[in-house]
Order: structure tokens, then sequence, then C-alpha cells
């Protein structure tokens, strides 16, 4: 019989954009950010032995990819082999994440991805079947987010539920994630649009490193801590067109910053536009109060109320999307399996 321990993480959405950071070697972003945890999530099996290839799936060990196809190697095993050596684990673990909804359809990954890799990775490391287990061990919550957020920055909002503040502190030691309401204070709704499933041609890290060419991005610093704090409040009062208005302004934002960026990166298409153009028709046709914010790829997110997820649903007939509403936050426990086989 082969323990296997299974963690889940899910992915979140940023309200207010982590785009840039003070120091990629310490992963410090230059700016804090917001979101809200998505009940969308990754998958990572861990054992000590080794476990069978799935398709779709992706599996390392600590020191040797065993299966994969995409940047996501890349990224878990380098920082698995980062986790083994600082925190000293010399034992070798093999794992195995899947995504809930396939990472080939261009919905970033990379928060829930990495998150759920660390999360199981520790737990196989140190045997702990349960989150308190695992804080009994040291590994509180907030240890893991860190451990985390050096696979992958957005990680480490998805490891409380609800909404999520990632603040960059006044040094890259200092930087902290707080939970700003729970999963049950707002009921509010995410559907992403799939304009385009083509993977992006310049990945998030890649986008992080040219932030800092646009001009857009130091006058962008200096206007994120207000526009933090009105976030802040659209949220505890579940103001929905506050926050709408925020939203697109924010995303907006990024995006300028992304095509202003030398060379620039361009993550909306053609599809992106004709999307938010169809969008701002039915808003007045309809008064609905449904608002967008987009990702670093071209694909929409609409945020709402859920008392309004027939009506979005309906007029959505002839997109491929995906409706999530608010996680909880992650998930670890054990599972059991015949000669490594499950
Ligand atoms: C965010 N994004 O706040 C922003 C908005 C994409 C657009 O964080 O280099 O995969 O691993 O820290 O976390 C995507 O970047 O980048 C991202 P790294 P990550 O969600």
């Amino acid at each position: 019989m082969t323990l296997i321990y299974k963690a889940r993480v899910p992915t979140n959405i940023a309200f207010l954009k982590y785009w840039g950071k003070s120091d990629a070697t310490q992963q410090w972003p230059a700016n804090d950010s917001l979101s809200m945890t998505l009940d969308l999530y990754s998958e990572t099996l861990a054992s000590r032995e080794p476990l069978p290839a799935q398709a779709g799936a992706y599996a390392f060990s600590s020191d040797q990819a065993l299966t994969a196809s995409e940047a996501f190697l890349h990224k878990g095993l380098r920082h698995l082999q980062w986790l083994a050596a600082q925190l000293d684990f010399s034992e070798r673990i093999y794992l195995h994440t899947r995504n809930e909804f396939p990472a080939s359809c261009g919905i970033a990954s990379s928060a829930r991805g990495l998150g759920s890799l660390t999360l199981a990775a520790l737990a196989c490391w140190t045997q702990s079947s349960s989150l308190s287990q695992l804080a009994s061990c040291g590994f509180t919550r907030e240890r893991i987010a860190q451990l985390a957020r050096a696979g992958s920055g957005s990680a480490c909002r998805s490891f409380w539920g609800g909404f999520v503040h990632w603040q960059r502190g006044e040094t890259a030691q200092t930087q902290s994630v707080l939970p700003l309401a729970s999963q049950d204070h707002w009921d509010l709704r995410d559907t992403i649009v799939i304009v385009s499933t083509q993977e992006k041609l310049i990945s998030s890290s890649q986008g992080h490193r040219l932030a800092p060419t646009s001009v857009q991005f130091v006058p962008r610093l200096a206007r994120l801590p207000a526009r933090l704090a009105e976030f802040q409040t659209a949220i505890l009062q579940k103001n929905i067109r506050q926050l709408g208005q925020l939203l697109e302004e924010e995303a907006l934002e990024m995006h300028a910053v992304m095509a202003s960026s030398q060379p620039p990166c361009v993550y909306m298409s053609e599809a992106t536009q004709t999307f938010l153009q169809f969008l701002q028709e039915i808003r007045v046709q309809k008064a609905l109060p449904i608002y967008f914010t987009l990702d670093a790829g071209p694909n929409v997110h609409l945020i709402y109320e859920a008392r309004h997820q027939e009506a979005v649903a309906s007029l959505l007939k002839t997109y491929q999307t995906i409706d999530v509403g608010i996680s909880s936050g992650p998930s670890l426990g054990t599972e059991t399996a015949q000669d490594g086989h499950h």
C-alpha cells in the first residue's frame, strides 16, 4: 500500500494586479495586490513511491522530470528543487499535478499549479496528512504561502479563501498575505469567457521583467495605494458598481503598461476587443451590473453578483465559458493506493 498526499489549491483572479517586481530574485512585488479566490483547483498527488504518469498530468521527482509537456514543467521542477534545497529535504518524492480544467485552455494555472505542488511536497516530506499537522511541523499557512510565492508570486494569495490582500511590505522579508473577507462575505461569481485557447507568447515572468520599461509604470505605482483603499471599501461595503468601475480601470491600466513596455507585450487579441464591445452593448441594453477584468492573456473574466448568474449565462450562450464561484481555500488529505497505482 502506498500513502498518497493529496493537495488541492484554488486559483485566484487579481482585482488589483501584481505586475512588476521590485526584486525578482526575492520575489518581491512592486505593489500590493488584491484577489478573489476561485472555485477552480489544481490537485497534486505526492508519494514516496513512483506514481504512474497519466494523460494531461505532470509528474516530477525531486531531481528528474518524468513526464511533462509545457512551461509548467520547467517552473514546477525548478521550484521543487529550490524547496528541497531551501528546507534541506533530500528524500526523493514523486508528484503528479492535474488541473481541474485543462491548462491548455489558456487559463492561468500557475497560482494553483505551483500552490498545490508546494503543499503536496511539504506534506509528503513532513508526512503530514492535514493542514493542522503541517502547522505543527512548523509549516503554518503563512509560511507555506511564502514558500509557494517563490514558485509563482500570485500563488501566495491562493492559500486563503474569499478576498485576499498581498502586502509588499517595507522590505522583501516583511511582505505578507492577509485575508480581507471570507468567501461567505459576498456571493460574487467569475465567468471566464474563453476567446482564445492559444498559449501566450510572453510568459508572465517575462512580462513582470518588462513592466518597468513602460513610461506608465511609475505613475501607475503612485496611483495604486489610493486604488487599493477604494477596492477594500467596495468589497467591505459590497458595492458592485464601485467594484466594477475599479476592476475595469485597473485591468485596462495593467494592459496599457503591458502594451507600452519595450518591447511591448500585447496579451489582448482582436477577439478580446470584440467581446468587450459586445459587453458594453449588452450592459446598456439590459442594464446589468456585470464587469470585466483581465489576466495576462486574452480571455475575459466577468465579475458579478450571483443573483445575475442566469441572465449572464443566457447572454453568453454562444461563447465557451467557465463559470466559477468563490473558494474557501486549499485542502490537504491522504489516500492509499495499491503498489503505487491510484
Ligand atoms: C496577478 N498576474 O496579480 C497578475 C495579473 C497576471 C496578471 O501574477 O513571475 O505567474 O511567477 O511571480 O504569479 C501572473 O504572474 O508570476 C500574475 P511570477 P505569476 O495575478
